[in-house]
């Protein structure tokens, strides 16, 4: 998965894709690259940020969207909590939805999936961006995310959410220290018992940069060990902003995985 956030404020990528022209370019340099999918974003998380209204995320990703559907085959995931943003991203032609918050912070997310019958990716957060990275805690990291995912699984079950529909992922940096990340990512085998498709997000994080001492902009390498290690222990789906450096880590880690593709 190839990150495209439309946003002027994204950590690691912010600013850049804002004009609908660059940033269908960049989508489109993604699949180039080897992106199997493309996730657009019109809301940045970072640790401290504070919600966009649905109408300037719509905004910013819908005719976005519409031109990559136009202009490629690879599916497009909408990535927001706001299921107006979700909606119109579908009607633009977005095939999946990427929530941060598990379907928890708008309400109508839950029914929107069982409407559309969309793949939908539920992450874990302990709270709101705002909020998230102020003293993170929990008995143990990889048990209470695994159950919080669960119990997610369960509530959209409930609703009429088609089980299949469902990709989990353990939200690396949500409301995490960079222990709560490694433990995540080491355990990452018992996200996988679940049975859903898993999903990890480690690009140029903040984790790396504690463990490698560099800058948002030198962390490709970090991702490189990170999303190795988390496709060796189970992941479906690594999500990175640097398609055309990441994907020959990704072969080659695939294929020690699961053998060489055919
Ligand atoms: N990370 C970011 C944003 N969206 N979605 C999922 N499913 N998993 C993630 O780890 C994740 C995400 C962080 O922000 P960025 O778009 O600036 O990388």
């Amino acid at each position: 998965m190839g990150v495209l956030n439309v946003t002027p404020d994204s950590f690691s990528d912010g600013g850049r894709y804002i004009d609908p022209d660059v940033a269908v370019e960049r989508g489109l340099a993604l699949v180039a690259a080897g992106a199997d999918i493309i996730d657009v974003g019109g809301e940045s998380t970072r640790p401290g940020s504070a919600p966009v209204p649905a109408d300037e995320q719509v905004r910013r990703t819908a005719p976005v969207i519409t031109r990559l559907a136009e202009a490629t085959d690879a599916p497009i995931s909408i990535d927001t909590t706001s299921a107006v943003v979700a909606l119109e991203a579908l009607a633009a032609g977005a095939q999946i939805v990427n929530d941060i918050s598990a379907f928890r912070f708008d309400e109508g997310m839950i029914p929107l999936l069982v409407e559309s019958g969309a793949p939908a990716i539920a992450m874990h957060t302990l709270a709101p961006p705002a909020t998230m990275q102020d003293d993170p805690r929990y008995a143990d990291v990889v048990t209470d995310v695994i159950s919080h995912l669960r119990e997610r699984i369960e509530a959209c079950a409930a609703a009429g959410v088609t089980r299949s529909q469902l990709v989990v992922d353990p939200g690396i940096g949500f409301g995490k220290t960079v222990a709560h990340n490694l433990a995540l990512i080491r355990e990452l085998p018992r996200l996988v018992a679940l049975g859903h498709p898993v999903l990890v997000g480690t690009s140029r994080k903040s984790f790396l940069g504690r463990l490698t001492g560099r800058g948002v902009d030198g962390r490709e390498m970090a991702t490189a060990g990170s999303v190795a290690a988390a496709i060796v222990l189970g992941a479906h789906i690594v999500r990175v902003h640097d398609v055309a450096s990441l994907r020959d880590a990704v072969v080659v880690a695939d294929a020690i995985a699961h053998g060489e593709p055919r």
